[in-house]
């Protein structure tokens, strides 16, 4: 075994070291929900449109942090600051409209999504499940208020669709920023006035956090060190079913981790 190790060692081709998920904060001066809402009423269809900064946090994961060519979206979650909308019929009445506590975020328990990274950065993420939150609250004055019949809309009971995230990612100096946009769009009818609300728009979200410690997966004692002795570390992981025991990143534990540990050793970490 030692003399297996010993005589590759001298092959070291990459490095072991294995990507982590990160956690970053929304920059709330760089980030806004931008928000078209359309009301069709009895008394004509009216538009109008409110931006509001956006605060929250992501969690992603990139296979490299030096040159990543994939992204994986693990949770997210973004909270807009209150929106408010006013639609005016003229001798109809006015109709206004606040939007309180709107979020954007994954399921909890949601599988995570990755998607590719180009060489500029740019990504895109498909099929992420998505829950749009927050009650939109609407009154008014006149027949068009009458028409309305004071409507609270709750987000949330919106059929709830996967949506695309794009952006662009990019680290320097230890440091993953990301710039992302996530569409907003969902059309719902009150059955009781006839009333559809409809709304459009998206979600500017920048967020940024350090650039995590790789774990060093041939390192089975955790010593901070690549030595002979993480052999024996492995044979005890390998007998305890430990975590450590998968060095080829399958999310088990078998046999083939051997060999993938004697690479792993090999190529050691930086
Ligand atoms: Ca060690
Ligand atoms: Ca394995």
């Amino acid at each position: 075994m030692y003399r297996l190790l010993s005589t590759c060692c001298a092959a070291v081709v990459s490095s072991a070291a294995q990507a982590q998920p990160t956690d970053l904060t929304v920059d709330m001066s760089q980030s806004s929900i931008n928000l078209t809402v359309t009301l069709d009423t009895i008394v004509g269809s009216r538009t109008d449109s409110d931006s509001a900064a956006m605060t929250g946090s992501m969690r992603i994961e990139l296979d490299s942090y030096e040159s990543p060519t994939t992204i994986t979206l693990h949770q997210y979650e973004l909270n807009a600051g209150s929106l408010s909308f006013f639609f005016d019929y003229s001798f109809l009445g006015t109709i206004s409209a606040t939007a309180e506590g709107m979020s954007m975020s994954m399921p909890a328990g949601a599988t995570p999504v990755t998607g590719t990274v180009m060489p500029d950065g740019t990504f895109l993420v498909t099929d992420v499940p998505n829950q749009t939150a927050g009650l939109i609250s609407v009154t008014g004055t006149g027949a068009a208020g009458t028409a309305l019949n004071d409507t609270m809309l709750d987000l949330s009971t919106l059929p709830q669709d996967p949506i695309e995230v794009s952006g662009i990612v990019n680290v320097d100096a230890g440091v993953v920023t990301i710039a992302i946009s996530l569409p907003l769009d969902n059309s719902t009818m009150d059955p009781n006035t006839g009333t559809t609300v409809t709304l459009a728009g998206s979600a500017t979200v920048i967020a940024n956090g350090d650039v995590p410690e790789p774990v060093c997966l041939p390192d089975t004692n955790g010593d901070g060190a690549v030595t002979p002795a993480d052999f024996s570390a492995w044979i005890a992981a390998f007998n305890a079913m430990a975590p450590a025991c998968d060095q080829n990143g399958d999310g088990a534990c078998t046999p083939a981790d051997f060999s993938a540990w004697v690479g792993n050793y090999n190529a050691g970490c930086n």
